[in-house]
């Protein structure tokens, strides 16, 4: 058993942003220095995580507010069930998605205050990486990638869910802003700098 609490890092950003890329580079990157790694994503693929899917996918329809408190008790059930047993059983976690996300994409509907306050019992990561890529670049690996298109993914949406992303950057403590728009490798490179400096992986070259 480690005594040290493991670092929790999660990836943010517009769907076709490259978080799932990232997510598994870095990943692959921490284990190769020896590290055990989990990564996970929300919505989870648990029982209120795919009643989420299917809300996402328009199969089923709920109101906006109780799509945002769906969305924050997959969230509580994901924390308690599986990050903090393994942040204490000395795993790194990784998260494709967490809270910014429930701010960014419901704010579209739903007061940011109340969001955070359902919110509120969330830990915070250590690191949070948003992904910056623009809409438009988004919306086309998206078709690339699959034939429906799911809540929010409309151009006009993505625009404004990347601005609140913009804000967000600001407020979170240790989130940072990552030019998506370049070479995996060099949004990798930029991601495993801002890593290295975690003092609890000290030593990280
Ligand atoms: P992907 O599985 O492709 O990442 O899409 N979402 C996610 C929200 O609106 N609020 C949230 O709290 C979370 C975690 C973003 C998942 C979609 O679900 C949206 C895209
Ligand atoms: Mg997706």
């Amino acid at each position: 058993m480690n005594t040290k609490r493991m670092p929790f890092i999660v990836f943010e950003g517009l769907d076709g942003s490259g978080l799932s890329t990232q997510s598994f580079e870095l990943k692959g990157w921490l284990e190769k220095k020896g590290y055990e790694v989990y990564l996970t994503k929300e919505p989870t693929d648990g029982l209120i995580g795919s009643l989420v899917r299917g809300v996402l996918r328009k199969e089923l329809k709920v109101d906006a507010k109780t799509l945002a408190l769906l969305f924050a008790a997959d969230r509580m059930l994901h924390i308690n069930n599986t990050i903090l047993n393994l942040l204490d059983e000395g795993v790194i976690v990784i998260s494709d998605r967490y809270r910014l996300s429930s701010y960014a994409f419901q704010s579209l509907e739903v007061d940011i205050d109340w969001l955070k306050k359902i919110n509120e019992k969330s830990i915070t990561p250590d690191l949070t990486f948003i992904i910056d890529t623009p809409p438009l670049i988004c919306m086309r690996r998206i078709q690339k990638q699959r034939f429906h298109i799911e809540l929010y993914e409309e151009i006009d949406k993505l625009e404004k869910i990347r601005e609140r992303y913009h804000e967000l950057a600001k407020e979170e403590s240790n989130a940072f802003l990552i030019d998506g728009n370049r070479p995996i490798e060099s949004v990798s490179a930029e991601i495993f700098k801002n890593v290295k400096e975690l003092e609890i992986l000290e030593g990280l070259e």
